[in-house]
């Protein structure tokens, strides 16, 4: 599958950088929860599920990690250690998070609240999930 990513604009001058994310001009979909990965113990991987719904952009805004994306028909990796690059993972995709630094800071925005009803944490389950749609 075709990863899709955005490049945040980095306003930098003499004192740094600075990235505005802003709700509907910088992301593909309205802004209702961020939440943050961090502390991510030695060998430790993540996710293994898909989302029914809802759509997410990840951004590593420190360290680094890898995600697996896979929708279903193929599979793609990133290894996210920028933060002025968001991974779009977009709904009925399975992702697999590996490889986090010890100062891994991973952000994410996501299109919705918490929903526990929306995760598909059966591969099997979601390859089938994804012939029906
Ligand atoms: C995803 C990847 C990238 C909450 O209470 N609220 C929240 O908003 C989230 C995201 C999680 N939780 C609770 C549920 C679990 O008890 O936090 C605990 C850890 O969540 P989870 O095991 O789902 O974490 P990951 O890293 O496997 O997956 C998370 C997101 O859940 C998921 O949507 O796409 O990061």
């Amino acid at each position: 599958m075709k990863i899709e990513t955005i490049d945040f604009e980095i306003k930098g001058d003499e004192r740094g950088s600075l990235i505005a994310i802003e709700d509907k001009k910088d992301i593909p979909f309205d802004i209702k929860r961020v939440y943050y990965i961090y502390n991510t113990k030695k060998n430790t991987s993540r996710g293994f599920h898909a989302h029914k719904k809802l759509r997410q952009v990840a951004i590593c805004l420190k360290g680094s990690c890898k995600f697996v994306l896979d929708d279903g028909n193929e599979k793609n990796s990133i290894i996210l250690n920028d933060p002025s690059i968001g991974l779009v993972i977009n709904e009925m995709v399975w992702r697999e998070m590996y490889d986090f630094s010890k100062d891994c800071v991973l952000m994410v925005l996501a299109s919705d609240y918490y929903d526990e009803s929306d995760y598909i944490r059966d591969h099997e389950e979601f390859l089938k999930l994804g012939e029906k749609t």
